[in-house]
């Protein structure tokens, strides 16, 4: 397809709006607000896309193309309105329209709630790489559940986190499209039996059975007419139960019946801290793989009418652990279902399937006890033990004799309660593993995954995140955007990586001077945030120091505190000396069931009280915490960062993604050495970033070498005193106690992630932050060579390496 304007908009889009608002909303069009204008604007595009969507699925299903399917528990959207608009080059227009109705643009897309449907890194990955393949044309469709409530609302409530429910579809949205008509059983529970007649398939006498119900998200392309779909989930009580139970009049009972079937995509699990061990979560991950795939084998049997190509027509990738069942299932529908021979099946699956891990925590890898797959699972059970069966036949071959390398590969964790491995049914299902970073993907063969490594060196790669340039450049900073155009031209917008054309201008003064400008614009925009959802008024002038992403220890939102109490009492000490006025400014939720990490968010808010009211500070300190951090929070973050703080102990955060939407906003990093941190100092180069404390090869060896944080603190003056200021009730006079538990995590507790053995070096790159912030024109070259350095973090760059290492596709545009 080429890419043409469309024939009935930009000129129409007013003309739509107005009939939208009469027919569709009902309202007349001068007396519409914000809403009711939201809804319209959202009929007017979602028509346009709804023909471009027609347009291409046809062509895809003459032409019977292969696809790529991306299976994700999660995909963080966030809001779509504004997105749609720029796909469709109608952002002026839309703007326009919005003032005649005495609006801004802004005032009516804000009145879009959040699609939240993820946790944090790996969601808003899902979101990205959509949009990516979308762009880049390729046939693709990401499939996950339709969850009625999606990430918890944060609020703070005297300095605590309080979660509330996201009803995000309360008032319905316009962006999904039912689609009556698809919808597949998932089947739960119950017993196999097996025929005594040979060749004969197993029965898989289920217990219960729920239905899934297709809706539909299209996901435009970027500079093409391409659009993608994300088809969603919904559980529904099947038809025929629904009748019998309410026609017997029991309404109580029948609501409860239902009930039982429809829980299940009611909401998305909020932990990104330990891996849920619940029952309803195997049933969502079982229940949201099994209607994809059995949607997938649909699709390829009407267009090719046999199964032996599949493997050629259709990729699907497993977005870490979750959809990992889809392994046995696959198995399972072509075997059970459609009478292919195993050794077949087991072929085309291995070809079919490629997976991402996100994370080496040894605790965050997901296992389920085989008992609780028996009860929920049993055919997929008997599947992965032959699975499992087959693929140790292979590791006896490989090292005879070696109990200890079977124990370590199995599918079937031993050791304690009997586990199914899920991360090790993902290797052993697939063609391909990646990891998120050059480092995580080396690690990830260094260690977790070392032995797998050797058996098939072939099979893992790195594929390093991206995000999209959309949303996170050309819709969050049209200021810097423009600028970008005047400069380079407006071939990035296509192209990320011609932003390296911009390098140049970082020795232009002009240029620089426009640069500062932009920043300021964005940075008072945020202040303005800060004062509506903080009431803390804080001085665009002053630096804004950011640290955005979910409160986890390893992320080290701790050590950050820590530096700023140091920072406040060195200004108490010095009130006279000439300190750089800074805004440390934090947003991230916690989960709710982590206790540590809530803490760190009441210590934050602590500081903030005591930092803000200062006046001795003299307004050279602030300090706040954002409340409910969001997709479109971080779109109003990202534009406004001075200093992007990736500050995690090295080796433990697999890749980041926020560092990379905050350096391509012009931010500077301050960051260890960890995750795709690394990759981003060798493409701005070393001495644009800050990059400061133990190496992942360190911190095994502090470790090792038996680390004692009291020595540390002992012969560490400012430590203790920032140490003691905290366990004593300096921020918490109320209740001296309160920090003393974090306090003695770090001193008595081992402090696990190094915070304390990291803090000097950590220190020290924050008084080089500081002595450059003194000289702006300094700062704002390297800032700039920032952003020319980011190009090859785009979403689109991730997506090509993925199509054509991975998926064996080509886009279509
Ligand atoms: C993390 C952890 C951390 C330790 C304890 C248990 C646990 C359980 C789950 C998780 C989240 C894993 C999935 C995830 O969101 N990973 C993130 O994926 C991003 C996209 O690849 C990546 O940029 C982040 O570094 C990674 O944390």
């Amino acid at each position: 397809m080429t890419h043409q304007p469309s024939p009935t908009l930009p000129a129409a889009l007013a003309k739509a709006i107005e009939h939208h608002l009469l027919h569709t909303v009902g309202v007349a069009p001068g007396e519409a607000g914000p809403p009711e204008l939201m809804a319209a604007f959202a009929q007017a595009v979602r028509a346009e896309l709804s023909r471009r969507w027609v347009a291409g699925e046809a062509a895809d299903r003459r032409d019977r193309v292969r696809r790529v399917y991306y299976l994700s528990m999660e995909f963080l959207i966030g809001r779509s309105l504004g997105n749609g608009l720029q796909a469709l080059g109608l952002q002026g227009e839309a703007a326009t329209s919005a003032a005649e109705h005495a609006r801004t643009l802004e005032d009516i897309e804000s009145t879009e709630p959040d699609a939240g449907l993820g946790n944090g890194g790996l969601g808003r990955l899902a979101a990205c790489f959509l949009d990516g393949m979308a762009t880049l044309g390729l046939p693709s469709y990401g499939y996950g559940i339709r969850y009625e409530f999606g990430m918890f609302a944060q609020g703070i409530q005297a300095g605590r986190q309080v979660e509330r429910p996201d009803p995000w579809l309360a008032d319905g949205t316009p962006w999904e499209f039912p689609r009556i008509g698809v919808h597949h059983p998932v089947r739960f529970g119950g017993w196999v039996e097996h025929s005594e007649s040979p060749g004969a398939p197993p029965l898989w006498r289920h217990a219960a059975e729920v239905d899934a119900k297709a809706f539909d998200h299209v996901v435009p392309g970027h500079g093409t007419e391409r659009v993608s779909t994300l088809r969603l989930w919904k559980a529904a009580a099947p038809a025929q139960i629904d009748l019998t139970a309410f026609n017997s009049g029991d309404y109580a009972r029948a609501a409860e019946f239902k009930n039982q079937f429809e829980n299940i995509s009611w909401v998305l699990y909020p932990n990104d801290s330990t891996p849920a061990g619940r029952e309803l979560r195997l049933r969502q991950e079982y229940f949201f793989t099994s209607a994809s795939l059995q949607d997938i084998l649909a699709r390829h049997w009407l267009e090719h009418g046999r199964f032996d190509n599949l493997a050629d027509q259709v990729a699907i990738h497993l977005n870490d652990t979750h959809p990992a069942i889809g392994v046995a299932e696959l198995m399972r529908l072509l075997v059970d279902e459609h009478g292919v021979a195993w050794a077949d099946a087991w072929a085309t699956t291995r070809r079919v399937f490629s997976y991402t891990n996100h994370t080496l925590m040894p605790e965050a890898l997901e296992t389920w006890p085989v008992a609780l797959m028996q009860h929920v699972l049993p055919r997929h059970l008997e599947i992965i033990f032959r699975i499992n069966h087959d693929f140790l036949v292979l590791v006896e071959a490989t090292w005879p004799g070696d109990g200890d390398v079977q124990r370590r590969l199995s599918l079937i964790d031993e050791s304690g309660e009997r586990r199914v491995r899920m991360a090790h049914l993902c290797i052993v299902g697939s063609h391909k593993v990646n990891g998120v970073s050059a480092l995580h993907s080396d690690l990830l063969v260094r260690t977790v995954f070392a032995d797998f490594a050797r058996l098939w060196p072939d099979r893992f790669i790195n594929v390093t995140n991206g995000v999209t340039p959309r949303r996170w450049l050309m819709q969050a900073n049209p200021g810097l955007s423009t600028l970008l155009d005047d400069a380079i031209g407006t071939g990035w917008r296509r192209d990320l990586a011609k932003l390296d054309a911009l390098a140049p201008w970082a020795e232009d003064a002009d240029f620089r001077q426009r640069f500062l400008e932009v920043k300021r614009a964005n940075k008072r925009h945020l202040a303005r945030t800060i004062d509506t959802l903080c009431h803390v008024a804080v001085d665009p002038a002053s630096l804004f120091d950011v640290q955005v992403k979910r409160i986890h220890e390893y992320k080290r939102q701790l050590l950050n505190v820590l530096h700023t109490v140091a920072r406040y009492r060195a200004i108490l000490a010095e009130p006279d000396a000439d300190w750089v006025p800074r805004t440390v400014i934090f947003a991230g939720k916690a989960a709710s069931s982590y206790h540590t990490a809530k803490q760190v968010i009441r210590l934050i808010h602590d500081v903030g009280q005591v930092v803000n009211h200062d006046v001795r500070v003299r307004d050279r300190l602030k300090v706040v915490f954002l409340p409910n951090y969001s997709v479109s929070l971080a779109e109003a973050i990202m534009p406004a960062a001075d200093l992007s703080e990736q500050i995690s102990t090295a080796g433990t955060e697999a890749s980041g993604t926020g560092n990379m939407k905050l350096a391509l906003n012009g931010a500077l990093t301050i960051g260890t050495d960890d995750g795709a941190n690394i990759e981003i100092r060798q493409h701005v180069g070393d001495d644009n970033i800050f990059i400061f404390g133990l190496r992942t090869p360190e911190v095994a060896a502090t470790r090792a070498a038996g680390y004692q944080p009291l020595r540390l603190v002992e012969a560490n003056p400012r430590v203790r005193g920032v140490l003691e200021a905290i366990a004593s009730g300096a921020f918490s006079p109320d209740e001296p106690a309160r920090h003393r538990g974090l306090v003695d995590s770090l001193l008595w507790g081992g402090d696990h992630y190094l915070l304390l053995a990291d803090f000097e070096a950590y220190a020290a790159a924050q008084s080089r932050v500081d002595d450059l912030w003194r000289d702006p024109q300094a700062w704002a070259r390297k800032a700039i060579l920032n952003v020319a350095g980011m190009g090859a973090f785009s979403a689109d760059r991730s997506i090509g390496e993925y199509a054509r290492e991975v998926w064996h596709l080509e886009g279509r545009r």
